[in-house]
């Protein structure tokens, strides 16, 4: 009874393996290489693209965090991005940083976020930026948070968020440059 047993298990094994392998593109299964891989995050929807969307650390649940990225439009008209969906968290919201002298606020951006044509945004720490409110777990360094993008040309985009560690500013792999 022992062997068929023991086969069971190690084919059982051998098909997750294989599942987990083709579900994640080219991972080798080694941590610090599917990093590097994942380094530029970018991706693309019609005329517009993501590129390296990331987000920073967060230890505890209930806290907000904030996402940024680079969005370019290569289409030749203005595209304005309404919304953005995220199962990280409870409510979700466009921001941005305000300075004034040396407080900086946040504010919301109910019209959304409009990217110019043949142009792009930066959404970066002091500036424009998502906002998850209240997340429903810790962010973990490493962990890739799936958000979606909503625009008013009816163009949705999913990207996922490399989280970074805390302390992060600019989200840039210093390995890579
Ligand atoms: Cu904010």
């Amino acid at each position: 009874m022992f062997f068929p047993r023991a086969s069971t298990i190690l084919l059982m094994l051998l098909m997750a393996t294989i599942a987990w392998s083709s579900g994640h593109g080219h991972s080798s299964g080694d941590m610090k290489h599917s990093k590097s891989m994942d380094h530029a995050g970018e991706v693309s929807s019609g005329d517009i693209v993501v590129m390296h969307p990331w987000s920073r650390a967060v230890p505890v649940a209930g806290m907000n965090a904030a996402g940024y990225m680079k969005i370019m439009n290569k289409g030749d008209k203005a595209v304005t991005l309404t919304q953005f969906v995220s199962s990280a968290s409870a409510k979700t919201s466009l921001h941005e940083t305000v300075k004034k002298g040396d407080m900086a606020s946040m504010r919301a951006l109910p019209e959304g976020i409009t990217i110019p044509a043949k142009g792009s945004i930066s959404l970066q720490p002091g500036g424009l930026h998502l906002m998850f409110l209240k997340i429903k777990a810790p962010l973990v360094e490493g962990d890739k948070i799936p958000v979606t993008l909503k625009f008013d040309s009816g163009t949705e985009l999913a990207a996922k968020l490399m989280v970074k560690p805390i302390g992060t500013t600019d989200g840039h792999d210093k390995m890579h440059h």
